[in-house]
C-alpha cells in the first residue's frame, strides 16, 4: 500500500500544495489506491524538508517529480505508456514550467500580497498556541520572500507576474482546447499535473488577483472540476 504524506484539506481542495495534488491526481488518474497521512508536521522528517513524500511498501520517495517517476517505473507506466515520444517531451517541459515558474505565482498570491496573507497565516499557523502563532508564520513568510527573491520571481512587479501567469494559464488552455483531456481522449501524467496547478488558482476558496485570472479561463476551470469532483470525494475536499 502506497501511503501519500501531506498537509491536508485546505480551501476546497484536498491539499493546498500543487505537488502533493499532483501526486495524488496521479495515483487517482492511474486507479492506484492509496492512503493520505495528512500533518504539517510530517515536514520535519521529510527526506527533502519538503512534502511531498510517499512510502511505496517501504521504499521512502520524496519530491512529486521523482515521486511519479518511481511510480511509472514501479506500476508499468500505466497512464503515459500510449503517448508519443513528442507527446512526451512535451509533458516533461509543460510540467517543469508549472513547478519552476507558474508555481512562483501561486506562492506571490497567498505569501507575499497582504491580501491573501492573512487567510493563509490563520489557515496553517492560526491552530498553534502563543506565542508561537505570532513567531512561526512571521518566521515562515520570511523565509518563504527570501526564497521568493532568490529565485527571481521576486524581482517583478505584482502586474509582471500576473501577465507571467496568465501566459502560463493561456498556454495550457490552448494545449486543452476542447479536448477532454491534455493529450486527447485519455488521462496521462500531464493531466495530473495541470490539474493540480491549475486548481489551485481556479478551485481554492481564496479570491485575488491571480484566481479572479484563472478564472476567466473556463476551459480550465471546467476541466479542473470535472477532475476534481470525479476523482476526489467531498470528505477529502473538506477542511477538517
Ligand atoms: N520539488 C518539490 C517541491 C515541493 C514543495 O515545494 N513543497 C512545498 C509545499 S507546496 C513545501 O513542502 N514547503 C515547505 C517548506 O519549504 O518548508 C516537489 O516537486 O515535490
Amino acid at each position: 500500500m502506497i501511503t501519500l504524506y501531506s498537509f491536508g484539506p485546505n480551501f476546497g481542495l484536498a491539499d493546498p500544495s500543487p505537488f502533493v495534488l499532483k501526486v495524488a491526481a496521479w495515483l487517482r488518474l492511474a486507479e492506484i489506491p492509496f492512503s493520505w497521512s495528512a500533518d504539517l508536521n510530517h515536514l520535519r522528517r521529510a527526506p527533502k524538508g519538503k512534502l511531498p513524500f510517499i512510502d511505496d511498501n517501504g521504499q521512502i520517495v520524496a519530491d512529486s517529480w521523482f515521486i511519479i517517476r518511481h511510480l511509472q517505473r514501479h506500476y508499468d507506466d500505466p497512464l503515459d505508456r500510449w503517448l508519443s515520444p513528442e507527446q512526451r517531451a512535451v509533458s516533461s517541459l509543460v510540467e517543469k514550467s508549472l513547478d519552476e515558474n507558474f508555481y512562483w505565482t501561486i506562492i506571490h498570491a497567498r505569501w507575499i500580497r497582504d491580501d491573501t496573507w492573512p487567510t493563509i497565516r490563520q489557515a496553517f499557523f492560526g491552530g498553534m498556541p502563543w506565542p508561537l502563532r505570532q513567531l512561526v508564520p512571521w518566521l515562515a513568510r520570511r523565509t518563504t520572500r527570501n526564497a521568493f527573491i532568490k529565485q527571481g520571481m521576486g524581482r517583478h512587479s505584482d502586474e509582471e507576474i500576473l501577465q507571467i501567469a496568465d501566459d502560463t494559464l493561456r498556454s495550457l488552455s490552448l494545449l486543452l482546447g476542447d479536448k477532454q483531456w491534455i493529450m486527447g481522449e485519455r488521462p496521462c501524467t500531464l493531466d495530473a499535473v495541470v490539474f493540480a496547478f491549475v486548481a489551485q488558482v481556479t478551485l481554492i476558496e481564496l479570491d485575488n488577483d491571480l484566481s479572479r485570472l484563472a478564472r476567466r479561463y473556463d476551459k480550465l476551470l471546467h476541466y479542473c472540476a470535472r477532475i476534481n469532483s470525479a476523482y476526489f470525494s467531498a470528505d477529502e475536499t473538506a477542511a477538517g
